[in-house]
């Protein structure tokens, strides 16, 4: 039996590929939602006309809990009828190869010597979600992976929480950063991106934008969003220090060739 639950199945059309759960095909998909009603038959059915009004066919309420205070959450199961062209699916990668501690070293040092990459680190705006920031630039890292401060060819500066993009403006120029790391978490109301989008906006109206390699992470952003707004690349849920450490050292290596002529 192939994991498609056919034996000796035809591949699948990637050109139509639809969601599955037990069958290749079937369209089955979970869906978990809360609703501001109170727990009984009737919010069963609200649940299910809802799924209904998202395209969905035959949902059937799996689970219904009641939070309290006139509020329920469900788990509904049902079709979906829609496929998707995965041959026509194109999303940006990063540039470069993903290098260990050592082969970053190595680079760094054949290029620049013993002159240091300087770092400044930052979770902005309003967000106090420190902990992504703090996973990339501290020494100790993330899942065992060292954080930037542990690479002898960095120097980094973790500025913390809740700093505003004037303040972060003032901090790049003091410490004469080459490449800045924002970390957004909360999403509310697209706060992140309007956010982000600032700073660019603030950094070209300072003359500073092609001065820095900037980056951004964190859990609800992806590579893909980041340049769509105006950052040279962005890291989303899993990220480790490396990866950060490759994508800076070969940036560096990248923007110091001598121009084509
Ligand atoms: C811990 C936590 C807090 C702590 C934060 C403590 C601290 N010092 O950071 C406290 C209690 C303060 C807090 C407060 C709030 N929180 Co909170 N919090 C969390 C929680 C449980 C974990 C976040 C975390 O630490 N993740 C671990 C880190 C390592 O993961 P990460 O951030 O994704 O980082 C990784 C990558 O994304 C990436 N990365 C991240 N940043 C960057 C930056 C760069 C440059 C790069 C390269 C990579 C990178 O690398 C990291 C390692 O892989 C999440 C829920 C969850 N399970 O995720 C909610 C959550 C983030 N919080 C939430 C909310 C709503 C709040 C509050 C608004 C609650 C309230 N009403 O008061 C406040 C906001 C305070 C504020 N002003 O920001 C929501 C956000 C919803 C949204 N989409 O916006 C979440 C998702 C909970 C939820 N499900 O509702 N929170």
């Amino acid at each position: 039996m192939n994991p498609h639950g056919r034996s000796g199945a035809q591949p699948p059309d990637l050109t139509r590929v639809r969601a599955y759960g037990d069958t290749l095909d079937d369209g089955q998909v979970m869906l978990s939602f809360s609703l501001p009603v109170p727990f009984g038959d009737e919010a069963r059915e609200a649940a299910r006309q809802l799924a209904r009004q998202m395209g969905l066919h035959e949902p059937q309420v799996y689970h219904a809990h009641d939070l309290g205070e006139g509020y329920t959450y469900f788990t509904v199961y049902a079709k979906s009828p829609f496929v998707v062209d995965f041959t026509a699916i194109s999303v940006p990668k990063l540039a470069g190869q993903k290098l260990d501690h050592k082969a970053v070293e190595s680079l760094w040092h054949a290029r620049f010597a013993d002159r240091k990459l300087r770092i400044l680190g930052a979770c902005t705006g309003d967000d106090a979600h420190t902990v992504g920031i703090d996973a990339i630039c501290n020494v100790k890292g993330w899942r065992g992976d060292k954080g930037l401060e542990s690479y002898p060819c960095f120097a980094v500066k973790n500025l913390g929480a809740q700093v505003s993009n004037d303040r972060l403006v003032a901090e790049i120029r003091a410490f004469d950063a080459n490449a800045v790391l924002v970390s957004q978490v909360v999403t509310q109301k697209d706060c992140h991106r309007s956010n982000l989008a600032a700073l660019v906006d603030l950094l070209e109206a300072e003359d500073l934008r092609d001065q820095v390699t900037l980056l951004c992470g964190g859990p609800r952003l992806s590579h893909a969003v980041a340049l769509e707004l105006g950052f040279d690349a962005g890291f989303g849920p899993g990220t480790l220090p490396s990866d950060v450490a490759s994508f800076l050292v070969q940036d560096a290596v990248a923007r110091a060739q001598p121009p084509q002529s």
